[in-house]
């Protein structure tokens, strides 16, 4: 893409109403903008790494056996009166009536819709396991909705839903769920520790959230600093049952769940850090399959409520906490896997056909060879080219000026370490994976 043809809208200031590094970062990169509060608009550069996250968390969840789906964001009241959460979910929900006056809601997540979509389709155990998935848009009329889109009322969400005859059954899926989110988190080249939680309005009795550590968290966290020794950002390959059983008993609460006087962990091991949440998963058994009557027939002919956990990966709030997780003062430092390009490449002197020449040519063979780049062709000064390029954070600066093509130089930088390298052109090239 050449950035003279982009619609990226960069800000040299802060902006006033950014608290936080991501928020501030995405206002000033041209990811986002606002269109009311807690809601946002989705700019080119925005929209390419929302989209590289969800192809991520999707190859996950498919890897994992789950399959996709996609249903609608606006759903009939009548489901969830079945269920008993049209009263019970509050002013959170937004309420809308359609020209016959029936009652509709803008959904904040799918229980019951999946749950009706099952029973309408499903009712013997040997269609049994089964995980549905979606990556749908959610609303939610948050109190507070700040930080930008990490905290939004419309936000991008991906659910999944397991079905199982009975609950061991029911805690293989969760756990499949697990590791699928350590693998998830890995990729995206995050710390995400697994947190023993509350299940609060989604229900059940075995549920972990994953907290990425970043200062701006809104969570505090108590952990075993055992934890640590799994290195959960390389994990790779499949992850054994055994390692999973014993992160899972280790020690890891929010503060309001975590009681210094009866904390199994010695104090010299015992790791606090602030936390943000970016995925929840939920084991809550017949909750709703008992309310809703989603049974199916076992072995035996009998109907029994079938067992249910639904898990949740905020795909939106993601932008922001691998912002939170990877920036300095001159930027964002996008991890390869979600950057939106994978190297700028910066013309220093578009009035001079040589220059032009060589980067127009260096243009055509990365694209050609299938590395994404962006092109700044534009004719402004180098100075604003460097803030530029260091702002929006992609992983390699490719640098191109008369002067250095006297020796047949280019520059490559790498924007996490800074570090620069005079190569050929070849070489600079052979580097980027041309
Ligand atoms: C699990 C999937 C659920 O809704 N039902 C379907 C369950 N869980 S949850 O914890 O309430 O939400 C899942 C994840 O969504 C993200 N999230 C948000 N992101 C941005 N703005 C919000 N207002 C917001 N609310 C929730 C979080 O990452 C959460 O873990």
């Amino acid at each position: 893409m050449r950035l003279s043809s982009c619609f990226m809208p960069t800000l040299r200031e802060n902006p006033a109403e950014a608290q936080v590094s991501s928020h501030r970062l995405m206002l000033r990169a041209g990811l986002i903008r606002q269109a009311s509060a807690g809601i946002y608009i989705w700019l080119p550069l925005g929209l390419r790494v929302l989209r590289k996250i969800e192809q991520i968390v999707r190859e996950e969840q498919d890897r994992a056996g789950a399959q996709e789906i996609l249903m609608p964001t606006i759903q009939s009241a009548e489901l969830w009166q079945e269920s008993g959460r049209y009263d019970a979910y509050g002013k959170e929900m937004l309420r809308i009536s359609d020209r016959h006056g029936r009652e509709m809601l803008y959904g904040p997540t799918n229980e019951e819709m999946v749950t009706d979509l099952f029973r309408s389709n499903i009712n013997s155990y040997k269609d049994l396991p089964k995980m549905l998935y979606h990556i749908q848009w959610k609303f939610r009329d948050e109190i507070r909705p700040r930080f930008g889109i990490m905290r939004g009322r419309e936000f991008l969400m991906k659910d999944n839903y397991s079905f199982d005859i009975d609950a061991e059954a029911g805690r293989l899926s969760y756990n499949k769920m697990y590791v699928a989110y350590l693998r998830t988190f890995a990729r995206l080249g995050l710390v995400a520790i697994p947190v023993r939680a509350d299940t609060g309005a989604i229900g059940g009795d075995l549920s972990h959230e994953f907290q990425i550590l970043a200062e701006t968290g809104e969570s505090t966290l108590y952990y075993d600093k055992a934890i640590e020794d799994f290195e959960l950002s390389s994990l790779s390959g499949d992850i054994a049952p055994a390692t999973i059983e014993k992160l899972q008993g280790l020690y890891a609460m929010e503060e309001e769940k975590h009681d210094p006087k009866n904390c199994p962990v010695a104090p010299e091991d015992l790791r606090t850090a602030k936390g943000i949440e970016v995925g929840h998963i939920f084991f809550f058994g017949t909750k709703y399959s008992a309310a809703m009557k989603a049974t199916v027939a076992g072995p035996d002919g009998k109907l029994t409520p079938v067992e249910m956990g639904s898990y949740g990966i905020g795909v939106s709030r993601l932008v922001g906490a691998l912002i939170e997780a990877g920036h300095d003062d001159d930027g964002i430092i996008w991890p390869e896997a979600v950057a939106p390009y994978k190297v700028g490449l910066i013309n220093l002197r578009v009035k001079d056909d040589g220059c032009t020449a060589a980067c127009d040519d260096l243009y055509h063979r990365l694209t050609q060879a299938g590395v994404e780049v962006l092109y700044d062709d534009r004719n402004i000064g180098a100075g604003g080219k460097f803030a530029d390029m260091d702002l929006i954070g992609l992983p390699w600066q490719l640098i191109v000026g008369p002067r250095g093509l006297k020796n047949a130089l280019v520059e490559l930088k790498c924007r996490a370490t800074g570090a620069r390298e005079q190569l050929s052109i070849a070489a600079a090239l052979g580097k980027l994976g041309a």
